[in-house]
């Protein structure tokens, strides 16, 4: 039952389904959230612009969620194949997501075109046929406007914290450079409360819930330089999350990053191969082992997220996957449950959205 409604649709629309987070290399061109780089026919690069928003789940029933990414190029190389080689749609819109009684959606919408205008920092993006963005010259609302034939509505954030980069910086090899220096990542709404108001094939579907925007772009696919990657974002109590833990090809070192704030403060904003570092890290744990039928691998119940500060401190959130709205060998995605705060001081609850990519296909055996 759960199933039928992505297996409906052509699989390969669920498995464009994004994959967010990454490093930068900032660049002198304004807009903070406008175009970074060229994409086009003659080349393998892509960037996007993520949305996703979640609510904690009502007794007795799933989290309710939406994502809403639009793609300019693909981030994984054999999407494109899929999607039609050297004929695939350049510019698209993907939405997934889950109704509160965890039945799951998937979209790919088809835009004729694509482009990010700006003025100051106020950027529009228009995707002619699909949808279009708006993020605010002070970057405190982002909007989001679809007007596709299947999917038509609008989402809205309003952010509780500093926009922000992450950072690089990296030696050798190759791979991990390409990692730090060339692929991109600006988070215009690290969190904030969100509003979905939309239309399904004629479902319509709202709630409210918590929101988070970032962008990234990269010169080539994620399946050539990366083996797997975990994108995590929470909200819980003042705090707004988000972590990146990736294996680099070639790379014998975990690279990670973390991004935590409390009450629009930032408390750390790293990027660190594992172990490099005595304090200012994060580490993310995989919890939990079992059999996922629909894609036929293994997964995870849940994350531990911990960030060690500057000073010390110490931070840890338990994460717990309720709802799998992206459930493919490659790419799995949930929507659950977080709990944590500070070690030692006030445990607050709220919502998580993780991403597990994983094109080189490496077991988890827990
Ligand atoms: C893009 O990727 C394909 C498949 O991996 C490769 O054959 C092609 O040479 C690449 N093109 C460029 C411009 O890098
Ligand atoms: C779940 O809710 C959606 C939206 O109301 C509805 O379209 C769908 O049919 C429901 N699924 C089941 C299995 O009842
Ligand atoms: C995380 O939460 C799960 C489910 O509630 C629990 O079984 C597990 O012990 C927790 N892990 C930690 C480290 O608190
Ligand atoms: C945020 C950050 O660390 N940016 C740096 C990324 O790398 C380039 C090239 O080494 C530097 O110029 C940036 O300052």
């Amino acid at each position: 039952m759960l199933r039928s409604f992505i297996f409906a649709l052509p699989i390969i629309f669920a498995l464009i389904s994004s994959c967010s987070a990454g490093l930068v290399t900032p660049r002198a061109a304004s807009p903070f959230d406008g175009q970074y780089i060229d994409v086009n026919f003659q080349n393998n690069a892509t960037e996007w612009w993520w949305v996703q928003v979640g609510a904690p789940a009502k007794d007795g029933e799933s989290p309710p969620s939406f994502h809403a990414t639009f793609y300019q190029g693909y981030p994984i190389s054999v999407l494109r194949e899929a999607s039609g080689g050297n004929s695939a749609p350049e510019n698209y819109i993907v939405i997934n997501g889950a109704f509160p009684n965890s039945t799951v959606f998937a979209y790919n919408l088809v835009a004729s075109a694509s482009s990010v205008t700006y003025s100051g920092n106020a950027v529009h993006g228009s995707w002619p046929g699909a949808g279009s963005f708006d993020n605010s010259a002070d970057l405190s609302t982002f909007t989001v406007t679809l007007h596709s034939p299947s999917v038509k509505g609008t989402i809205t954030i309003n952010s509780n914290a500093p926009h922000h980069y992450g950072c690089n910086t990296t030696t050798d090899p190759a791979n991990e450079d390409e990692f730090y220096t060339k692929l991109g990542w600006a988070t215009s709404q690290p969190g904030g409360a969100a509003s979905v108001s939309v239309v399904l094939d004629g479902t319509p579907f709202e709630f409210d819930g918590q929101g988070y925007h970032d962008a990234n772009w990269m010169t080539q696919p994620i399946d050539a330089f990366m083996d797997n990657w975990y994108f995590v974002n929470a909200q819980v109590g003042p705090y707004d999350l988000s972590a990146v833990w990736s294996h680099i090809t070639g790379s014998t070192r975990e690279f990670t990053t973390g991004f935590l704030q409390a009450d629009g403060v930032i408390l750390q904003n790293q990027c660190s191969v594992e172990g490099a570092k005595a304090d200012d890290f994060s580490k993310l744990t995989q919890w939990g082992l079992k059999f996922d039928e629909p894609s036929g691998v293994n997964v995870f119940d849940g994350l531990i997220l911990e960030y060690t500060l500057a000073n010390g401190d110490l931070y840890r959130f338990n994460l717990t996957g309720q709802s799998l709205v992206l459930d493919q060998p490659i790419y799995h995605r949930w929507v659950g449950s977080a709990v944590g705060g500070k070690v030692g001081g006030e445990q607050y609850e709220g919502i998580t959205m993780y991403d597990w990519l994983n094109p080189s296909l490496t077991p988890y055996n827990g």
